[in-house]
């Protein structure tokens, strides 16, 4: 009788902490033991030269939803979970996202309905809250906080989705009653929309003009200002898909300054730059996301900002609009202006091999590198220690990795359901080889399972790291309406 179900030998095991050599036995899908010459195995892996490492937790991916403008995403819950298993990711938190005058609670079940026949790997929901209502925020955003959906993203910008700062304040009062993080995409939408028209008019129509017109003054502003209300209310906030120099400047000083103020950046703040908007004919649609990517001197502050701790959580951003498609990118024409085009870039398989590159290249350590894949977005999200780490008692959510392994990556290996990469032809060095899930090889060698549905819903926490610090910038505190000393 074999003492667990999976062990995994001689690897070396990496956390966000600790890096040293065991074997890992799994029981029952979670870790049951640590340790050296571990007992028997049903099934064995020899880890020897490889890393093992938690499965990695993709916390910013859309999938399954409706933009603002009403294209779907290319990829589903099926293709998305594939993909994110093929790149060594073995948690989603993608969006239910809200459209104005839609009930909170709806949007969830459709979510939970679309999600729960076709996940292969385990995945919690954020909300996006575009339509703040007083029932929102007084009775459903309350109700789903309790019920395990514990962060929420809301807009500065796009005319579906932007919240004016009375509603922000709004949705921050709740988060710091209620325990739960909000998430914001910063961006100044009167610059955007101002410089959108001005360019329009000017004929300027073409995808680079997109770059152009989301200004980094527009997302320095909106940083800024997001982080004076969070200050003001007194509560965390993360700031999302961080591009440019000088927003990550806000966030440095906030951290400074003793705020808990997080920071997230993704892939294409990394590997691609304006001038990939400007490719030949409609090309540099492919690469148009929001935030833009920038040049080459603002991907050198992003790393630093990874380097030395200001962003905590690296995603991939998942946004899957496919290329030649009426429903995907050209949904108005090849020659679409760039106000037409859907915006964002996928990434959900290509996202670790890119920032493993970092570990590579000397600019993170490979506890970095576990932390921003995986557990500070377990912490900073609910769902630790069950998931982003590798401890006993944990989910065996385990990537085993290659760290010499070169690949070139195409879009043929990636699993998901677009017709294109923006990272098609970068070669990088440390690969995924095998991914389990809950004890449960999902992703193997470049082939992903078949076995949709098997995935779980994650009901999320209120995490410790959420908490108000208890620093007020008035005497009045907005939320309990009581002025100090009364
Ligand atoms: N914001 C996102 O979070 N994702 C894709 C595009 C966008 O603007
Ligand atoms: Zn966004
Ligand atoms: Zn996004």
């Amino acid at each position: 009788m074999p003492d667990f179900d999976l062990v995994i030998r001689n690897g070396r095991v990496a956390t966000a902490a600790d890096l040293f050599t065991a074997d890992i036995g799994v029981k029952d899908g979670v870790v049951a033991a640590l340790g050296r010459a571990l007992g028997k195995g049903q099934r064995e892996i020899d880890a020897a030269g490889r890393l093992v490492l938690p499965g990695g937790i993709d916390s910013h991916c859309h999938v399954e939803q409706l933009s603002g403008s009403g294209v779907m995403t290319a990829d589903d819950f099926y293709t998305g979970t594939r993909s994110a298993a093929a790149g060594g990711t073995t948690t989603i938190i993608p969006f239910a996202a809200q459209h104005r005058g839609m009930s909170l609670r709806k949007v969830v079940a459709d979510y939970h309905e679309c999600a729960g026949p076709k996940a292969v790997v385990d995945y919690a929901f954020h909300l996006i809250v575009s339509d703040p209502t007083d029932a929102v925020v007084g009775q459903e955003l309350p109700a789903l906080i309790a019920d395990g959906y514990t962060s929420f993203k809301i807009y500065t910008t796009y005319d579906m989705l932007k919240l004016n700062d009375r509603q922000v304040l709004d949705v921050l009062s709740v988060a710091r009653r209620e325990g739960a993080l909000t998430m914001v995409h910063a961006e100044n939408h009167d610059i955007i929309a101002w410089l959108s028209d001005k360019l329009m008019d000017a004929g300027l129509t073409q995808p680079k003009f997109h770059a152009v017109a989301h200004v980094r003054t527009a997302e320095r502003e909106a940083t800024h200002r997001v982080i004076s209300l969070a200050e003001l209310v007194d509560v965390p906030v993360l700031i999302v898909h961080v591009s440019s120099a000088e927003a990550i400047e806000q966030i440095r000083i906030a951290q400074n300054r003793g705020l808990r103020v997080y920071g997230e950046t993704c892939p294409q703040y990394l590997f691609l730059t304006e001038d990939d908007l400007d490719k030949a004919g409609f090309e540099g649609a492919k690469c148009m996301c929001s935030p833009p990517p920038r040049d080459k001197a603002n991907q050198e502050k992003v790393w630093d900002g990874l380097t030395q701790g200001v962003f905590q959580v690296f995603s991939s951003d998942h946004a899957p609009y496919r290329f030649n498609d009426p429903e995907g990118k050209m949904k108005h024409g090849s020659n679409a202006p760039f106000k037409k085009v859907a915006n964002g870039v996928p990434g959900l398989a290509a996202r670790l091999p890119l920032l493993f590159t970092g570990v590579a290249a000397g600019r993170i350590d490979v506890n970095q590198f576990v932390a921003l894949a995986a557990t500070n977005a377990a912490k900073l999200y609910g769902l630790y220690p069950q998931k982003g780490t590798i401890a006993v008692g944990s989910d065996a959510d385990i990537a085993i990795w290659d760290p010499e392994k070169e690949v070139t990556i195409r879009q043929g290996m990636l699993h998901d359901a677009m017709d294109y990469t923006p990272y098609e032809g970068i070669t990088v060095k440390g690969w995924p080889v095998v991914t389990l899930s809950r004890g449960e090889v999902v992703a193997e060698g470049g082939k992903v399972t078949e076995a949709r549905g098997r995935g779980r819903f994650l009901p999320c926490a209120r995490s410790p790291l959420a908490r108000p610090l208890g620093r007020r910038v008035t005497s009045f505190d907005p939320v309990s309406g009581r002025l100090a000393g009364l």
